[in-house]
């Protein structure tokens, strides 16, 4: 065609490439080559790409067709993470199958992804609603079963009304449904299967330090999620009776200071102290509702205390002194024992309560360097013990609670007077275990990852019940048996219970053990069960006898560059990191981590808002493709904002890229026949244009490799494309008048189209061809920079003290004015000049000259 037009050119190349499987499959994992091992996220099919998946897969599709030019062998995989509600939510709706509806959205959005031109081996493609990928599912379950990470309990568990499913933790956000932001989650007390995450918890949390190549934000995140706190349990008798109470304690080396012990309503104790007493048990309801309000609302940092004296006491074991036991809203059953020992002086959440309710205070620790007569001094006229109702916060709370503890040493502690607080947490905690009431323990606010799920969409669980033979124990299937086949023929209109109990065909089951009639588990898998391991599977995808093989997966893991959205810092990252070490532990793989980088892109935003279909502001990928073209679309969201940044879709920007396109592709179309013949021959003379210009486009190539490397400033990249291109047309007469040999214009066009096609896969490939260009432009050698052109041109510039001339300093050309003062001042010969005198003015003639004015 006579002008840039993408609805010609890009069809014409997809259709070339489709026809060519070879085109983007990796290599096998002996070919001797390096590898690269490039992955964006597989997306849900949910009918359509939107254009934040566009963003997504453009990053990661330049960054594999770079490291094809660099030589590596790449593997570059795309699949479909295809269990989950929203084909169920469908189905309900418009009355087509799950199964059906999954696999027309997976068939549009295939098209799209063509459309786009994205670089994907299509040959390992992964469907995990596929027998033949599920089925691992449930091997891995097995497994984990056998080694004791599955296992079956009752607990209080998330509940969704919206879902009607339980949900795992890390499902909820804020106290509500991560799929249904309005939706408040219901705690309920039912029986689920659980993967045991927990076990992995240090392991988690130590192997986020070496995981460099991910945002901090995510290892904080992740970090934080894990929640490890190092600390004590402690065993208060309960004074006339035989029940204890174990409290869990980061600030053991305060237990003097306790004045009393406080329980969560939900606690043993709490429960058994409410059978004794109508009363008692009446508020002890009141505040669990409390609890679970502000916990619903996720508002529980900020729950106003309440709480119950049971009129009970408990003994501390340290100095056995008895004091009260209360029962406070607060206090969280599930984490640490479900009760604490309350030290007003020392904890900002105890002295709030001990305001409140008139508890005493006690201090029991004070600076280590503070005067500790003073201290004591002080302590004494309060005879050591203060009630709550005579100091005020600032008194107690002000300054001591916040010492550091490695600052501190603990006062009023009998024995453990004058000890350092760190030291004496150590050996108070020693001490508890050698007299038997106690030990120094590791608290995780990681709970294991709740999998059962009571929908039909999802991988059926492989275990039976048999009320003959194991009545109390679940039984596992053999593992010829798999897979348990999710049945077709299903009726999901009804919401409540597991849709799969309904099946008697499924439910149905031989028993492993006895042979007599037992019945199938009726909950399926959590679909991020299916996302855990998907990505190993892409390394091996056909293979019918393991998951994976274990040499491929050792050749391509870690992955190199994983690249999707921040919203999975916690809930895929952690699962499949947890996976990553089971599958290491079954001895399948060698890795402990999945992914060596991480890089998490910025939203699309449009009018300053997420995109959403209620604010009417939602870009469709189509639309753009249709209008511009997919490399004008694709660049577009590339170069409008940093990748990591969040990203506002202008149309404008990209008719503007399109232009940008049609201005190369003129520029290319007519400088195309010189550069064919001019290839490969040798510049006889170079004139200052000529080298100017090559000297642009070896500073674009030393940028944008550098990017690749790992700084990731796409949206440079490409304006310096445009810079380069600027240059060209600034020497289109030069050109014209061969004031610039051919050899030179065959250099710099042929490197603008490389450089070009990480990024514009389809117009690189027409502008190669019209380039004469030998063979597939994205499996071309990325071009070398010549580090000579490359370097910075530097321009030399006198500096004068008081008007006379003392040295020369050598900036690069386009120094602002406070790099070429920082220069000059740094030189060794003004340095010597100015000494002992004071500089009262820089003047700064810029490309010029330097001229101070000293006193
Ligand atoms: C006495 C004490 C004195 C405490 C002191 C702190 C400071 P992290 O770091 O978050 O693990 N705690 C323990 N279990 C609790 C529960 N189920 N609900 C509410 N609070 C609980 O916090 C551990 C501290 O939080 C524990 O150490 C306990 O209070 C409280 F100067 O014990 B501490
Ligand atoms: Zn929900
Ligand atoms: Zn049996």
């Amino acid at each position: 065609p006579q002008r840039y037009s993408p609805a010609e050119i890009e069809p014409k190349w997809q259709a070339r490439w489709d026809a060519d499987a070879s085109l983007y499959a990796a290599e096998a994992h002996d070919s001797g080559k390096p590898k690269y091992y490039c992955l964006e996220m597989l997306p849900y099919p949910s009918g359509a790409l939107h254009i934040g998946h566009v963003r997504n897969y453009a990053i990661g599709d330049a960054l594999a067709r770079h490291m094809w030019m660099r030589g590596y062998n790449v593997l570059h995989p795309m699949g479909w993470d295809a269990f989950g509600l929203p084909a169920e939510n469908a189905a309900l709706k418009n009355g087509v199958p799950p199964r059906e509806w999954t696999f027309a959205n997976i068939a549009a959005m295939k098209k799209q992804f063509q459309r786009l031109g994205m670089g994907f081996d299509w040959s390992t493609e992964v469907t995990t609603c596929l027998p033949d990928y599920y089925r691992w599912n449930q091997w891995f379950f097995l497994k984990m079963f056998e080694k004791g990470l599955a296992y079956r309990k009752k607990s209080k568990v998330n509940w969704c009304p919206e879902c009607c499913t339980v949900l795992a933790n890390e499902q909820v956000i804020g106290g509500r449904c991560w799929r249904h932001e309005d939706t408040v989650v219901e705690l309920r007390d039912l029986t689920q299967w659980f993967l045991r995450i927990t076990k992995y918890a240090d392991e988690l949390l130590d192997g986020l330090e070496k995981l460099e190549g991910w945002p901090e934000k995510v290892r904080t995140m992740q970090r934080n999620w894990i929640g490890r706190s190092e600390g004590a349990h402690v065993d208060f008798a309960v004074a006339d009776g035989d029940a204890k109470i174990t409290v869990f304690t980061t600030r053991v080396d305060t237990i003097f200071g306790a004045t009393s012990v406080q329980l969560a309503p939900e606690h043993a104790v709490s429960k058994t102290f409410a059978l004794e007493d109508d009363a008692l048990r009446l508020k002890i309801e009141g505040l669990l509702a409390e609890q679970q309000k502000a916990r619903e609302t996720d508002e529980l940092g900020a729950i106003e205390k309440h709480g119950v004296n049971t009129g009970r006491f408990a003994v501390n074991p340290f100095n056995g002194e008895r004091v009260p036991i209360w029962v406070a809203n607060y206090i969280l059953a599930d984490y640490g024992t479900g009760a604490i020992m309350s030290v007003p002086a020392h904890d900002e959440r105890d002295f709030e309560f001990a305001q409140k309710y008139g508890l005493e205070v006690r201090r029991v620790i004070a600076p280590v360097d503070a005067p500790v007569d003073a201290t004591k001094q002080k302590l004494e006229r309060n005879t050591g013990i203060l009630r709550s109702a005579q100091v005020d916060a600032e008194d107690v709370v002000g300054d001591l609670p916040y010492l550091a503890e490695e600052e501190a040493v603990l006062i009023y502690s009998g024995e453990w007077t004058g000890l350092g607080c760190v030291e004496a947490q150590e050996k108070m905690a020693a001490f508890a275990k050698a007299k038997g009431f106690g030990t120094a323990t590791v608290t995780y606010r990681l709970k294991d990852w709740g999998v059962s799920r009571q929908r039909y969409w999802g991988t059926p669980i492989p275990m039976v019940y048999c009320d003959r033979c194991s009545p109390e124990e679940p039984l596992p299937v053999a593992e010829s048996e798999l897979p348990i086949l999710l049945p077709e023929q299903i009726d999901i209109t009804q919401t409540n219970g597991s849709p799969l109990g309904r099946v008697a065909e499924f439910v149905n089951a031989k028993c492993p053990k006895c042979g007599g009639v037992a019945r199938r588990e009726t909950d399926t898998m959590d679909t991020f069960v299916d996302s855990s391991w998907y990505f190993y599977r892409y390394t091996d995808a056909k293979n019918s006898r393991v998951p994976f093989d274990s040499d491929k997966a050792n050749y391509w893991f870690p992955i190199d560059q994983y690249i999707g959205g921040v919203e999975h810092a916690i809930l895929h990252l952690i699962y499949s990191r947890f996976w990553t070490k089971v599958m290491r532990d079954l001895g399948l793989i060698k890795n402990d981590e999945p992914a060596e980088r991480l890089f998490t892109q910025g939203m699309v935003i449009k009018d300053g808002a997420k995109m959403s279909k209620s604010k009417g502001n939602v870009v469709s990928p189509d639309d753009m493709i249709g209008r511009y073209g997919a490399d004008a679309t694709r660049m577009y969201a590339l170069f409008a904002a940093p990748p990591d940044r969040d990203l506002e879709w202008q149309e404008e920007g990209v008719a503007g890229i399109s232009r940008f396109l049609g201005k190369v592709y003129r520029l290319t179309t007519k400088y195309s026949t010189v550069a064919r013949m001019a290839v490969g021959g040798s510049r006889v003379e170079s004139s200052a244009k000529e080298q100017a210009l090559l000297r642009r486009l070896h500073k674009t190539i030393a940028k944008i490799t550098q990017d690749f490397d790992g700084r990731w400033h796409f949206n440079t990249s490409i304006s310096s494309i445009m810079i380069l291109v600027n240059e060209i047309t600034a020497n289109e007469a030069a050109m014209d008048a061969g004031e610039i040999s051919p050899a030179a214009v065959a250099e710099v066009f042929r490197g603008l189209i490389l450089l070009l096609a990480p990024f514009a896969p389809f117009f690189a490939a027409e502008m190669w061809e019209e380039l004469g260009g030998e063979g597939v432009v994205f499996r071309t050698a990325w071009p070398e920079v010549n580090e000579e052109l490359a370097r910075e041109e530097e321009i030399e510039i006198p500096v004068q003290v008081n008007g006379k001339l003392v040295t020369v300093v050598r900036v690069p050309a386009g120094s602002d004015e406070a790099a070429v003062k920082a220069a000059a001042l740094a030189d060794p010969k003004v340095i010597a000049r100015i000494e002992g005198k004071t500089v009262v003015k820089v003047i700064v003639v810029p490309g010029k000259l330097v001229n101070l004015v000293v006193k």
